[in-house]
């Protein structure tokens, strides 16, 4: 079976950007993979961030796995601090890494780069996210677009690992959907939709009432024309609300694009918004549900024996071909 492993922040709310561009996958391959996903809390801390919220965002993470489908039965859900092999596996890793591939990683760049404050967590938290990844001898990574980069960067230091040291990782692949790589902002669809926007008007939240969604997907900025066409160059924000309406209701977006001929961008706004909602009503539900049982704390515990079990050789593998004594 295929070893897949990926992960999310808890940080900031969930949106259908990470919805339909990596949690998405995430549900159809542990159809076929062995499947590794993980909340990744140690990331979160390279921007200093309120305890007690972390912690509540932590769990409400792990629900909405489960709420949009992810089965502990098939995959393993876990956090990344309950397996303290990731933190070990970062700085051995970090002892390969070069600054000068740090330092070109473009997130780094916008989130961190000109501040003297920035921590050096940020700085370092690619070779973080190469050790998650590498330690579970992963072969395919789903992501969206935005971690292109620092997939790039795990591939090359599972190589340099590997020629250095002896062959101890596999180089994984990223798997990324074209048509939902990157979903755009709804007040500005230049830019991806983002937890860290500095307007709500930017996301719909997983957990949004339909009402505000309603009302988000009504002021969705787009052109001033009238035509409706999938064309990401010239109309950014219709062709935004065309891969969304496609990726929740399973229509492809020509025959969006034919149904939509002569009826404006208002027909367009709602029906998206109400398709959404329809995709969004029964993960609501079933994550109240999840949450008011308590079944997430099992969920978790037996996620994080699971990954222990499985990063263990890999890890020591890695002391041993370095010169640590076992
Ligand atoms: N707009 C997006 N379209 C498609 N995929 C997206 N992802 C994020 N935004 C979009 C994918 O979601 C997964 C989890 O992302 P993350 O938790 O690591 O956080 P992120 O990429 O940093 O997400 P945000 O929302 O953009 O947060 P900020 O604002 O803090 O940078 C990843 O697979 C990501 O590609």
């Amino acid at each position: 079976m295929t070893r897949v492993f990926s992960g999310m922040q808890p940080t900031g709310v969930l949106h259908l950007g990470n919805y339909l561009g990596a949690m998405k996958q995430f549900i159809a391959l542990q159809e076929e993979g062995e499947c590794y996903y993980c909340i990744v809390d140690l990331h979160a801390l390279t921007i200093p961030r309120d305890p007690a919220e972390l912690r509540r965002r932590t769990r409400e993470l792990a629900g909405l796995y489960v709420a949009a489908g992810l089965d502990p039965a098939k995959a393993t859900i876990f956090v990344q601090s309950h397996n303290p092999d990731h933190a070990e596996a970062a700085w051995l890793l970090q002892c390969v890494a070069r600054i000068g591939e740090l330092s070109r990683m473009t997130q780094f760049k916008d989130k961190g780069k000109d501040s003297e404050s920035a921590t050096s967590g940020l700085f370092t938290y690619p070779v973080l996210m190469a050790a998650d990844i590498l330690l579970y001898q992963t072969e395919v990574v789903p992501v969206g677009e935005d971690q292109r980069q620092h997939m790039e960067l795990t591939r090359d230091l599972a190589e340099r690992f590997n020629r250095q040291y002896g062959e101890v990782f596999t180089v994984p692949d990223v798997r990324i959907q074209k048509a939902t790589a990157r979903i755009m902002g709804l007040d500005n669809p230049e830019k991806k939709m983002s937890k860290s926007a500095p307007s709500e008007a930017n996301y719909i939240a997983l957990l949004e009432e339909p009402k505000s969604i309603l009302k988000k997907f009504k002021r969705a900025v787009t052109d001033s024309g009238t035509e409706i066409r999938f064309d990401p160059e010239q109309k950014a924000g219709v062709s935004n609300l065309l891969s969304i309406y496609s990726a929740v209701s399973g229509q492809s977006i020509d025959t969006l694009v034919e149904q939509y001929q002569g009826k404006g961008y208002g027909h367009l706004k709602v029906d998206t918004a109400e398709a959404v909602i329809a995709e969004l009503e029964p993960l609501q539900a079933r994550y109240h549900q999840l949450m008011e049982s308590g079944e997430i704390d099992d969920i978790l515990a037996k996620g994080a024996k699971q990954a222990r079990a499985a990063t263990a050789e890999t890890l020591a593998k890695m002391k041993e071909a370095m010169g640590l004594i076992l």
